[in-house]
């Protein structure tokens, strides 16, 4: 499926569907089923953000226009850059204090500041029923994990960010 390159009014598509959205400014709801939106252009061209359920994609360079995508489970970009934009909507849905024990997980565990991706899926996560201590353990599967705590030397986990986690969730 394609766009128009001036731009469309609105797309709904009920199945499964892998869509090309065109140059001018789209408005596209994938409606029920997987869908994935795919552009040409690469991801450093872009700025990803939520309004609402809706997740907005603009191509910084022009080319590829601002579009409005809704039920969008894939964004697919020309250097092979891919992601998940449902977690942007659902993290949006997580409070502030919440985000706030996320950076804190980013620094204990990673000890570096969060990239926005990452923590917009660890947020939708959350917002899901995750609760901070599975996502601690997931993050000790992480490569990235082993090899900061490896060239660090320390032990496991920081002991006082188990101890905050513990007082935090019953
Ligand atoms: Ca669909
Ligand atoms: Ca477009």
């Amino acid at each position: 499926m394609t766009g128009s390159s001036a731009g469309v009014g609105l797309f709904r598509f009920e199945w499964n569907d892998n869509l090309r959205v065109g140059g001018g400014n789209d408005t596209l709801d994938g409606g029920a089923g997987s869908d994935e939106v795919t552009y040409l252009q690469a991801s450093k061209h872009f700025t990803v953000s939520v309004a609402g359920e809706s997740v907005i994609v603009q191509d910084r360079s022009g080319v590829e226009g601002t579009d409005t995508l809704l039920s969008v489970n894939q964004i697919l970009f020309g250097d092979g850059g891919a992601f998940d934009p449902t977690w942007l909507v659902k993290a949006t849905q997580l409070d502030q204090a919440r985000f706030v024990d996320l950076f804190e997980m980013y620094a204990a565990y990673l000890n570096r500041a969060p990239d926005a991706l990452g923590v917009d899926y660890w947020a939708s996560r959350l917002v899901d029923g995750m609760t901070l201590q599975q996502i601690a353990k997931s993050f000790f599967v992480q490569p990235e994990t082993m090899e900061a705590y490896l060239f660090h030397g320390r032990e496991w986990a920081p002991l006082s960010f188990d101890i905050a986690l513990d007082t935090r969730e019953p």
